[in-house]
């Protein structure tokens, strides 16, 4: 959806047009893999495939969008790009009902305003009549890529109406209401419209209360990415009418928050940008402005039509009015929302505490955002996907809200990085702000609740590897557990610890913190027998940079903080979630039925590791699809 690169959409096409196939035979598992892409449709279908996440019956998924709670059920509805764009609902954030049968869409492309694609959109809830009333990006021509010249009138912004429950989106019988970008830019992208509210911005431009603004993702040839905002003209009651308000964010091409790499780089075009407030217990509309937003670069020199890298960050900042009294963004921190190469382009909505999810679990007013993991990088991997039938999950449900930490004031807190300094004390430690991110708190509560088998392997004070005494027989299960290093940690260049997950006797995949370079790496270089028979299975690693604080300790010592790990592995989907602030989730194709032990693991050094508790079997996020 917001993968305009043709190679993608072309992709989507040949799947949907597929006949029908069976599942064959259970391929085997106890000797190596033949060469996965000469086997017969379908017969991969379990073979990776998550049991507890978001995605369709088959085919492709693309990005999550669409989101809306329902204000006549409560149910949350959670979309996804899949043949147009289809969805599901859930009462709990743990099960989910397709919209559907199949995961047929609610929308599709080919009505006068978007004869050639639907592309993500987002959803006022209570609006035209009342009714869930999406914005979404009608689509006349492609391919549209940053790195090629923009045809003129390639996206415009479009509405449609929830009919039957959410069913059916029908398109409104009149033109697009934002028809065209910006007057006379030479634009990059100009999509993914984002509904919001705010009373900050309310506030500053004397617009008046509960006015509707849309952020449009996209950005300027040769001058670099944008955020462009619009108003609701005079509160129209039909969102027929919108005032262009100006850039409120821009960057230079291919710059970046620091070139340290806390916040990848803010590239050529932005996609996906959704912009809301938080504080410390969640969604707050008088809160900090945060931003999620997917950032596209390449290297040089740029291939057309090829976008090498996405970065999924967020962003955090401060509004001002300019002198010409347009709105302005000025970021304060940012960060990887995923540190994964194959995480992209996600989507949240606020989740009321009137929602039915949250009636039921007491949460407060939420953020709630979806992540989407690509099956097959974007569109660019040779992936047996024939034989899987499927591609792409989203990733589990993420709260968000303003994460508070106290440190020691040294250079490593004082550095700019994916955090701002919110106090300072005087007695030598600051406190923190950066972006809390959690599991969704009924999603992780399920997780290791409704589980099959639950068990603890002790921890202790290790310094080489070892496998535990017993692991998870399946591949679907939740771990956690913790490391301490002491204070020499920080300048031995040779300590790696973590652990080894999908181990046996031909396969391996670790997880490991190294303080040579403040990373986490996922290790996936022996992950796949079938890497060496099949292309599109990858191995690269998976790094994303994490810095672990000196923490005040006792009577005036310091501390290494804690690394504590939460890692989800469903299927192939793996799941890093490190200290509510860190996350890197990937594919792990591993082969072997035997590939299934974890184990510590230490190199170069002496970690301190706390228990390793498992709770083995993951919910069933699609009981009906099942039944
Ligand atoms: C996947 O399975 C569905 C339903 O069984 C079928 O309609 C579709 O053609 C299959 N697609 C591929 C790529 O095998
Ligand atoms: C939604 O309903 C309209 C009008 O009845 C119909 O033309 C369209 O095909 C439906 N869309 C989907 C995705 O089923
Ligand atoms: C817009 O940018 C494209 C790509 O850089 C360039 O080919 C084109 O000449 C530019 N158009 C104008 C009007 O500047
Ligand atoms: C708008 O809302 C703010 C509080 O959010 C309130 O102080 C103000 O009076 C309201 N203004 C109008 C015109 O209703
Ligand atoms: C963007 O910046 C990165 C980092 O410096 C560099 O590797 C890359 O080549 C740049 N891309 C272009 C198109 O200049
Ligand atoms: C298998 O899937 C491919 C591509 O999705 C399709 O072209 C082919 O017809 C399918 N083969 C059979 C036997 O269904
Ligand atoms: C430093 O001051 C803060 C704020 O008063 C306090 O919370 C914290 O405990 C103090 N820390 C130390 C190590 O004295
Ligand atoms: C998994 O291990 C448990 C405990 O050792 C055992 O009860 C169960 O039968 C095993 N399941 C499979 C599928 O091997
Ligand atoms: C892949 O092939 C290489 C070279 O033959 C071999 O060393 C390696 O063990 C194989 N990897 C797996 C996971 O089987
Ligand atoms: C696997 O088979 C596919 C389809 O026949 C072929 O294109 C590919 O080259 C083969 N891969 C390897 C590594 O031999
Ligand atoms: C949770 O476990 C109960 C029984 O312990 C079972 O009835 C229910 O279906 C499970 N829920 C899910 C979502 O798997
Ligand atoms: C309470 C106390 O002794 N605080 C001291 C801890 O150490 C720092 C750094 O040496 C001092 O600045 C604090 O005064």
């Amino acid at each position: 959806m917001n993968l305009i690169a043709s190679t993608v959409y072309l992709a989507v096409v040949v799947s949907a047009a597929d006949p029908l196939t069976t599942r064959l035979s259970s391929p085997d598992y106890t000797s190596a893999p033949p060469n996965l892409s000469t086997l017969a449709n379908s017969s991969l279908y379990d073979t990776w495939r998550p049991k507890a996440h978001i995605l369709p019956v088959y085919g492709a998924i693309g990005d999550p969008c669409m989101h809306y709670t329902d204000p006549a059920t409560g149910l949350f509805h959670v979309g996804y790009g899949h043949e147009g764009a289809s969805g599901a609902t859930t009462s709990d954030l743990v099960t989910y009902t397709d919209i559907n049968p199949n995961s047929a869409p609610f929308i599709r492309e080919g009505g006068i305003n978007d004869p050639v694609a639907v592309f993500d959109g987002s959803v006022i809830e209570k609006g035209i009549n009342g009714t869930p009333t999406l914005l979404y990006t009608s689509v006349n021509y492609l391919p549209i890529q940053w790195t090629v010249k923009y045809t003129k009138g390639s996206e415009t912004q479009s509405l449609a109406i929830a009919t039957d429950g959410g069913r059916n989106f029908s398109k409104l019988e009149h033109g697009p209401v934002i028809p065209s970008p910006p007057f006379a830019l030479n634009i990059t992208g100009f999509r993914d419209p984002f509904v919001f509210q705010s009373p900050i911005f309310d506030n500053i431009l004397h617009t008046s209360n509960g006015t509707w603004y849309v952020a449009i993702s996209g950005g300027i040839h040769s001058e670099g990415p944008s955020v462009f905002l619009y108003s609701q003209y005079e509160q129209d009651p039909n969102f027929e009418t919108w005032e262009y308000l100006g850039q409120w964010w821009h960057e230079d091409a291919n710059s970046t928050w620091t070139e340290e790499g806390w916040a990848g780089r803010w590239g050529f075009n932005f996609e996906v940008a959704n912009l809301f407030a938080l504080d410390g217990e969640g969604y707050n509309p008088h809160g900090e402005i945060f931003t999620t937003i997917g950032a596209e670069w390449s290297y040089a020199p740029i291939v057309p039509q090829v976008s090498d890298e996405r970065d999924m960050l967020w962003v955090a900042g401060t509004q001002k009015l300019s002198e010409n009294g347009k709105l302005e963004f000025e970021p304060t921190m940012a960060g990887f929302l995923d540190c994964g190469r194959s995480a992209y382009a996600a989507a949240g909505k606020e989740v009321r505490e009137s929602s039915l999810p949250s009636q039921t679990s007491g949460a407060p007013d939420r953020f709630i955002t979806y992540v989407w993991l690509t099956g097959n990088f974007y569109g660019t991997l040779d992936f047996p996907t024939a034989q899987q039938n499927w591609s792409g999950s989203l990733l589990l449900p993420r709260e968000l809200s303003v994460g508070y930490f106290d440190v020691v004031d040294n250079a490593l807190s004082r550095e700019k990085g994916s955090w701002r300094i919110e106090a300072e004390h005087g007695n030598g430690t600051l406190t923190l702000a950066t972006l809390h991110q959690e599991i969704a708190r009924e999603t992780l509560g399920a997780l290791k609740s409704n589980t099959t088998t639950h068990f603890i392997q002790p921890g202790g004070t290790f310094s080489s590897s070892r496998s535990l005494n017993r692991s998870p027989n399946s591949t679907h299960y939740i771990l956690t557990t913790t490391l301490n290093f002491s204070p020499s940690a920080r300048n031995n260049s040779a300590l790696k610890a973590g652990l080894s997950i999908f181990s046996g006797s031909h396969e391996s995949t670790t997880i490991y913190y190294q303080f040579s370079n403040e990373s986490l790496v996922i290790d996936r270089s022996n992950s796949s027998a079938a890497a060496n028979t099949t292309l599109g299975i990858t191995t690269n690693p998976e790094v994303g940079k994490l810095r672990l604080f000196d923490v005040p300790n006792g009577s005036n010592g310091t501390a290494i903080e804690t690394l504590e790990f939460t890692i989800v592995v469903d299927g192939g989907v793996v799941e890093v979630h490190v200290n509510g602030r860190f996350a890197i989730s990937t594919w792990v194709w591993s082969w072997f039925e035997d590939s299934r032990d974890v184990g510590i693991f230490v190199e170069g050094g002496e970690v301190e590791f706390g228990d390793v508790i498992f709770w083995e079997g993951l919910v069933d996020a699609w009981p009906e699809r099942s039944a």
